[in-house]
């Protein structure tokens, strides 16, 4: 298995395609879909495009269906939800299928879509995706960040160094055998320096601090938990997960 980070939609190449391919967002896109399948929801439909997620929907009926939209942090007007994994309780998603657009994980999301195999990563289903890639051992596998808008972002790299470093663990190779490119090895650095800080870094980075101001304080406890769900969004159709 050679592992690839890429740390933005933009950065990643889009003259092949990996065998598997994981899109990132723990703050907070990915970790919602991952609370919202544990919660019971029917499946997630991922959109870059608000009027397309809006005309999409309309054909789902009305009481199975939930709209979820975020553009800068907050929800956007017309939606039943935002973008917090901690409105995705049973009482409000069992069942339904959940409409969603985000400002950068959504995209992320899109953009590796054309993989055979299309995973969902945030750090509270790391330990999921780790078994689920060992079990499956595809040769190429691209790890992206969904980052802020074409930029780096601490959070997702350091998702991306935790699998790393509990699939050096499970697979029991070297870091040199895994590592498909220089990405990989300063992101499981990033995560050995933080492994037991992750909620003071999530503090520190300027998504958390953005977050942070939305008074989203439970939010970023609450996705700086490593490995609390069994849960693994895989896609079944282009953007349905
Ligand atoms: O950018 C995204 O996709 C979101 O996860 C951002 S937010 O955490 O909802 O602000």
């Amino acid at each position: 298995m050679k592992l690839f980070v890429y740390h933005t939609p933009e950065l990643t190449p889009i003259s092949s395609v990996p065998d598997c391919a994981i899109a990132i967002d723990v703050l907070r896109a990915t970790t919602t879909m991952v609370t919202a399948l544990g919660a019971g929801a029917e499946a997630i439909q991922v959109f870059s495009d608000l009027d397309k997620l809006m005309l999409v929907s309309e054909d789902w009926p009305a009481e199975k269906r939930l709209r979820a939209g975020e553009r800068g942090g907050a929800m956007v007007a017309g939606c039943d939800l935002g973008n917090s994994p901690l409105d995705c309780t049973p009482e409000v998603v069992k069942g339904k299928r959940l409409f969603i657009t985000t400002t950068n994980g959504t995209r992320a999301l899109q953009r590796i879509e054309a993989a055979p195999m299309v995973l969902a990563a945030a750090m509270i289903n790391r330990a999921a995706v780790v078994e689920y890639l060992v079990s499956q051992s595809p040769e190429t596998v691209w790890m992206v960040g969904s980052g802020w808008e074409g930029s780096f972002s601490l959070e997702d790299t350091v998702c991306a160094g935790a699998i790393v470093d509990l699939l050096l663990d499970k697979l029991n190779c070297t870091l040199e055998e895994l590592a498909g490119n220089d990405e990989v090895i300063s992101a499981v650095s990033l995560y050995r320096q933080w492994q037991n800080n992750l909620l003071q870094l999530f503090h520190h980075a300027s998504h958390g601090q953005r977050l942070l101001r939305l008074n989203c304080h439970e939010d970023l406890k609450y996705c700086s938990q490593i490995d609390i769900s069994a849960v693994l969004p895989m896609q079944k159709e282009p953007g349905v997960l």
